[in-house]
């Protein structure tokens, strides 16, 4: 039954769904993209009126732990009924409408999921950030978003407190917390007293569902925005082949919220394929609480990013005993292959790497139940046509090295991100002739297999976080014993690579204590901006190395920490 305006009643029952069969139909373009598709709706309401008919298995929808006893599980009838109120308090308390952008800052609980789903039902935009965000941080994505919301937890609260009179869109702070603070709305007691009944937006297809801010070699994160179709459609390949899930499986993504591997693996994937959404809370990454969660729990499907991995092979696994893990995951970074040998060594379980982009979600993946060639990130996802391709947008032969591209056909595919919001420039930038360049380097081999050999630029991936350099230099300068610096990636045993620092002094500081000035500058990093990008290496040097135009030539000092000089 229609409602008024462009809200439709979604009755699951009246409406003819679409299945899974279709979802996939659709990723290998063999149907149309479906002119509206909610993901809330079409997928969650779904699997929601196949669990009571007892088509789905007794597998919760989210099972959420934090360590200390606490434990939420929720089918996906609870998920659906819980949603709703929180669509409720956005749109009612919040008064927050269709296509407003909402900044939600929250770490790994429960909440994050319901204000997620929310958003879909009320069509408003999602923009999830990392609680490692700084003041500076999060007052410029407020401001570069024009964001009406912002929903955090006490963890960035002060922080917020601090920039909001500087942010004239920001309408509403909703915090997630059992205590009530000043200037902030209360999620959970509106959540109780919010009605169950609301009306899921009929939103479009390609209407805006979600913003991810991602670094670059220069300026500040871009607004990669994504579609309600290329995120809540996109994966259900993926989810398929790469992550082999079935309705009784139970994954555990380890990824931050803030990051697009969480809406892969922790949302879209998962929840197409109707299985159980596992999170952990884990404040702070612990491998101990890590190897503990997957004896206790019946977790059948992990991904962590390779960091976790080589910290992970570190321990004798062989004295733990994973009873129900049966299919392991990594991407963000590249895996070394003794990683991998040394992984299935200890547990008798593959790793299957896959490589993918927040603007464009999975390229490459190893297929479970396809060979796995170790230190190959694997062959193309279907729909991507991936190729080698040299400056020119010429494609390469099969051995030769250069850049990682998606082949474009007449139209965008449906699943890659819109665009940079409000940043035609660096949107335009991605193409090259008929190619989407991914700023990585790579080489094909003859039987198709992608390797990966390193960015194209002075983007740094380390632990599986894209760390822009200019983000760091920018923090660094903030310093008064600072002049200039550069910062490039250099190799690490666990983190595979590193973010450090080059920094020419200013003349009071040149007889400072290295080390001390060292940690002092690290500090000040991790105060300015999120404390990942926090340079683990720092080296005082005299002057940097500059073009005769005056610009620094990052690549001489990475080249120099890579050997390759
Ligand atoms: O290692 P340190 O202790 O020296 O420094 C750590 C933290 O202690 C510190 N820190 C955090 N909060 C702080 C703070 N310092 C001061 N004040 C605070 N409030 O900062 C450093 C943060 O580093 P970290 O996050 O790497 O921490 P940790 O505990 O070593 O975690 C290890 C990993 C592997 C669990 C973590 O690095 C991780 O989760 N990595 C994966 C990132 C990821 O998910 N990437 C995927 C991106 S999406 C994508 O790639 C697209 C694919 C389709």
């Amino acid at each position: 039954t229609k409602s008024a305006g462009r809200h439709f009643h979604r009755d699951p029952q009246l409406r003819t769904p679409l299945t899974l069969a279709d979802f996939e139909a659709i990723n290998r373009l063999e149907k149309p993209l479906p002119k509206n598709f909610n993901f809330a709706a079409d997928v969650l309401d779904q699997w929601s009126q196949k669990e009571k008919s007892g088509e789905r298995p007794a597998n919760p929808a989210l099972w959420w732990v934090n360590g200390k006893g606490e434990e939420v599980k929720w089918s996906f009838r609870d998920l659906g009924s819980l949603s709703r109120k929180a669509a409720n308090v956005l749109t009612k308390p919040c008064g927050l409408q269709r296509g407003d952008r909402v900044a939600v800052i929250l770490p790994r609980i429960p909440e994050w999921w319901l204000i997620n789903v929310a958003c879909m039902r009320t069509g408003l935009v999602f923009m999830p950030g990392t609680i490692q965000l700084t003041r500076k941080d999060i007052l410029y994505r407020l401001q570069a978003s024009k964001a009406k919301c912002i929903v955090a937890s006490e963890d960035v609260a002060p922080a917020v407190d601090s920039i909001v009179s500087e942010c004239p869109h920001l309408k509403t702070k909703l915090l997630v917390s059992p205590h009530c603070w000043d200037g902030w709305l209360s999620f959970q007691e509106l959540l109780q007293s919010a009605s169950e009944e609301h009306s899921c937006v009929e939103t479009g297809s390609q209407e805006p569902m979600a913003i991810y801010f991602t670094s670059g070699t220069t300026g500040s994160p871009k607004m990669a925005q994504h579609s309600q179709s290329s995120l809540g459609i996109g994966y259900a390949l993926c989810g398929r082949y790469w992550l082999d899930l079935t309705p009784s499986d139970i994954m555990w993504n380890m990824s931050d919220t803030g990051w697009i591997k969480a809406a892969i693996g922790s949302v879209f994937s998962t929840w197409l394929r109707g299985a159980c959404v596992f999170v952990h809370r884990m404040a702070q990454f612990n491998t101990d609480t890590f190897l503990d969660t997957l004896t206790t729990y019946p977790i059948t499907t992990l991904c962590s990013a390779p960091t976790v991995y080589r910290m992970l092979v570190q321990k004798d696994l062989k004295r733990y005993q994973f009873k129900s893990l049966r299919h392991c995951l990594t991407g963000g970074e590249p895996l070394n292959p003794e990683v991998l040998e040394q992984w299935k060594a200890q547990t008798g379980l593959e790793l299957y790497e896959g490589y993918g982009q927040t603007e464009v979600g999975i390229i490459c993946a190893n297929r479970k139940g396809q060979e796995i060639k170790p230190g190959s990130m694997g062959k193309g996802v279907v729909p991507y046509d991936v190729q080698i391709i040299d400056e020119n947008g010429n494609i390469l032969p099969a051995g030769k090295e250069g850049e990682i591209a998606l082949r474009l056909e007449n139209t965008r595919p449906f699943c890659f991100f819109s665009e940079y919001v409000d940043n035609p420039e660096k949107t335009d930038a991605t193409i090259r002739r008929n190619f989407y360049v991914t700023g990585d380097r790579g080489v094909m081999d003859n039987d198709g297999y992608f390797w990966f050999v390193g960015r194209a630029d002075d983007v740094i991936i380390s632990s599986g976080y894209r760390i822009g350099p200019f983000e760091v230099e920018s923090a660094l300068i903030e310093h008064p014993a600072v002049v200039e610096s550069a910062v490039v990636s250099s190799p690490d045993p666990v983190r595979g690579e590193v973010v450090k620092a080059f920094v020419v002094l200013a003349a009071p500081f040149k007889s400072s204590n290295h080390e001390k000035l060292t940690a002092e500058l690290q500090d000040h990093v991790k105060n300015s901006t999120a404390p990942y990008k926090y340079p683990r290496k720092v080296e005082f040097v005299q002057e940097l190395p500059k073009t005769i135009t005056g610009k620094i030539k990052r690549n001489v000092l990475r080249d120099q920490e890579w050997g390759r000089v």
